[in-house]
């Protein structure tokens, strides 16, 4: 897929990843040449943002973005794709700076955007677990809130809150990127739900995610009970949301289905 036509921008959000980042960046390169990539980083104090912007002095295809503190992660992506969607970039990826998620991947993902808007890589495809080095007790966590995201939501997808995706453009310049408030997990499940219900098509392809092993987990429990809520306010927003078109006697707009039958 590496034609003129095809220019993804390779996301990564960091805070404290100077063991990571330098690597990352040049694996990244050697997997997608043709690709930019963007730093979003919070003013790592351990110096994240100076790696970077050495790199950004001696590659043109790396870009970093600045940001005075830590923020999270959902307004780090909000803020790369606003600035990815004034460039001229045709996918945008998203991706951790540990090396849980393997580059390798990188060109599975864009390739599956052919068939898919959004392309998920998974980590529980289809029921089977791919997690190396994880303690049995994220594992449960995370297996748990699959199951009780799909419920809630109704998302038909095996990893809602997996980090690793590919948006091709189009889904971005339709997503109400001001209004998605959330964070962490919650922000990934977000995303998925809008643009499902926008008429987008959301594919996954297996991963192998592997725990980091270096620099230290920014998890918190804050970021799960943020998601166990959310989940129910995505889900009553929409039905208010269906409600109010139902009484307006409109259809709701659903730009990624039109896009299907512009491309048949
Ligand atoms: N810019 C930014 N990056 C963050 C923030 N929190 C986490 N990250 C980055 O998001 C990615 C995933 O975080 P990580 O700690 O690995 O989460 P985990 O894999 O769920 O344990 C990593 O690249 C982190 O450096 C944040 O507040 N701001
Ligand atoms: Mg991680």
């Amino acid at each position: 897929m590496g034609n003129n036509k095809v220019k993804p921008l390779v996301i990564v959000p960091t805070y404290n990843e100077s063991e990571n980042i330098a690597a990352l960046i040049a694996r990244i390169l050697e997997e997608l040449p043709f690709a930019d990539v963007m730093i979003v980083d919070d003013g790592s104090p351990d110096g994240t943002g100076d790696i970077v912007d050495e790199i950004t002095s001696l590659d043109s295809r790396v870009h970093c973005l600045h940001r005075p503190a830590k923020m999270g992660l959902g307004t780090a992506y909000i803020a790369a794709f606003k600035w990815a969607l004034e460039r001229h970039y045709t996918h945008c990826f998203e991706m951790d700076a540990d090396f849980s998620h393997d580059p390798t991947d990188l060109a599975r993902l864009l390739e599956a955007t052919k068939d898919f808007d959004i392309a998920l890589g998974s980590r529980f495809y289809a029921g089977r677990l791919s997690i190396v080095n994880w303690p049995l007790s994220r594992l449960i966590l995370s297996m748990a809130a699959s199951v009780y995201v799909v419920m809630i939501s109704g998302l038909k997808m095996w990893d809602t809150t997996t980090g690793f995706k590919c948006f091709r453009r189009e889904v971005l310049e339709h997503l109400p990127l001001d209004k998605v408030k959330s964070e962490g997990y919650s922000f990934q499940i977000d995303l998925n739900f809008r643009a499902t219900r926008m008429g987008f098509k959301v594919g996954e392809i297996p991963i192998v995610f592997t725990d980091r092993t270096l620099g230290g987990s920014k998890m918190s429990k804050k970021i799960v009970f943020e998601a166990i809520w959310r989940v129910w306010q995505l889900r009553f927003a929409a039905i208010g949301e269906d409600l109010s078109y139902f009484f307006r006697g409109k259809r709701r707009p659903q730009p990624g289905k039109r896009q299907e039958k512009d491309q048949a």
